[in-house]
């Protein structure tokens, strides 16, 4: 009897992502099935990620993936054909055989990213299986808390705020769709609450589609995040809380080994306490990244001071790798890690991040990145892996709601049977 799933075409295509980058679109076809992954991009990158293969050049700004479509149309199809797409994890394994190299810099993480997911997604079509049903099992029924970035500032954002991301957790929300509903009346008061006090230029968007006001200082941050959350008549600690990505690889000196926030110079230590002030002003539960991605000593000191009240969150500290997780695993450095499956460059490696920060009680957070697609993969993943908890920006821009649409749809397939934890993932006990 014929093989339904044996991959019978492998096809690489330029897409272009949310910055207007181009980026790698692969297309694995089975005889029943049909799997599209188009690779995301970050741009405050780790650098501990995979890298991604770009031609350099003048052609796209140097970012062009000519090199890397011709390995995927040549060496990789070749090798995927006639293989069956449910073996992930061997598909996964040749690629990384074939790359050889330690960070995908061969094949390239980009390449090797869009090819992994898009082999998971034509098993999933010729399974007939629902694509979380998929990945996850028949019990995958929990809808992740959206934790949304609201205000923009970092690398993402063309004004002053150091910190990167001001987010937004519908923690009072008693399912998916309610929570998008709440969120997006704060979001819209949000822009009324900006455009007052700074007017009408400062509500444009950054690259997440949260606002990206001429913001000097945190406070002031949190501060107008608040008053829309009040004036949208919600609570603030009771339907809503806050969360933040500091992403303070981006503003740390080496040099000097110091921290330049909201006009200040902070040590680590300094640091520290101002964020522990900032989690009892704000009521801030989500925290991510609040030092250089190798001060794992001042990951779990902050750790060890809030850990039981806010989730301390490693993203540039492991890039979705194990080596680096197992790392903070000995170190008691976090009790959250970022999940993106193109910092490692493959779903077996991915997965098996995930279930090593399970295993660990490291709840794991599905991401998308600053530069992302209309690719609605981590969705799924987020279901399949129950993960409690997912960030994929503001509810705005396509690249951002086809994420939320898609889990919103989950919800609906799931009926009665779904489930929506709200702040259950944040609470340590
Ligand atoms: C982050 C991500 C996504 P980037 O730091 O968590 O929000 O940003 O994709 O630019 O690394
Ligand atoms: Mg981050």
């Amino acid at each position: 009897m014929e093989n339904d799933f044996l991959i019978n075409e492998v096809k690489g295509v330029l897409a272009l992502d949310s910055r207007g980058n181009p980026t790698i679109k692969a297309i694995v076809k089975t005889r029943k099935g049909l799997g599209i992954g188009i690779a995301p991009s970050g741009a405050s990158k780790s650098s501990k990620e995979a890298i991604e293969l770009r031609d350099g050049g003048s052609k796209w700004n140097g970012l062009g993936v000519n090199i890397a479509l011709s390995k995927l149309n040549g060496e990789i199809a070749q090798k995927l054909i006639n293989l069956d797409s449910r073996n992930q994890s061997l598909i996964d394994s040749l690629l990384i055989v074939l790359d050889g190299t330690k960070n995908k810099s061969s094949l390239g993480g980009n390449t090797t990213t869009a090819i992994s997911v898009a082999v998971a997604k034509a098993a999933s079509s010729t399974s007939g299986l629902e694509l979380y049903e998929y990945l996850g099992g028949p019990g995958s029924r929990i809808l992740p808390t959206p934790i949304l970035n609201i205000i923009n500032g970092g690398v993402h954002a063309g004004n002053n705020l150091a910190f990167q991301e001001f987010i937004l957790i519908p923690t009072g929300a008693k399912s998916f769709v309610e929570a998008m509903r709440i969120s997006v009346e704060v979001y819209k008061t949000l822009k009324n609450v900006i455009s007052e006090k700074y007017g009408k230029s400062a509500t444009n968007v950054g690259d997440e589609g949260g606002y990206a006001p001429p913001l000097n200082e945190s406070r002031e941050a949190f501060d107008l995040i608040e008053t829309a959350i009040k004036r949208s008549g919600y609570d603030l600690g009771n339907d809503f809380h806050l969360g933040m990505d500091a992403a303070s690889s981006e503003f740390y000196d080496i040099n000097k080994k110091l921290y330049r926030v909201d006009g200040k110079e902070f040590t680590s230590d300094e640091l520290l306490d101002y964020y522990v002030s900032l989690v009892k002003e704000f009521n801030i539960i989500y925290l991510e990244d609040p030092f250089y991605e190798e001060e794992f000593d001042s990951f779990h000191n902050i750790t060890n001071k809030i850990g039981n009240k806010v989730l301390i969150v490693g993203d540039d500290l492991y890039a979705t790798n194990t080596k680096y997780l197992t790392k903070g695993i000995e170190m008691k450095a976090t009790n959250g890690a970022l999940v993106k499956v193109n910092q490692v460059g493959t779903l077996t490696e991915t997965l098996d991040y995930v279930r090593i920060a399970k295993e660990n009680g490291i709840i794991p957070v599905i991401s998308h990145r600053s530069g992302d697609t209309e690719d609605s993969f981590i969705a799924d993943l987020a279901v399949a892996i129950g993960s409690g908890i997912i960030k994929t920006g503001a509810p705005a821009r396509s690249e951002r709601l086809s994420k939320y649409n898609r889990l919103i749809e989950i919800e609906d397939q799931l009926g009665p049977s779904s489930r929506y934890l709200g702040i259950e993932p944040f609470i340590r006990s």
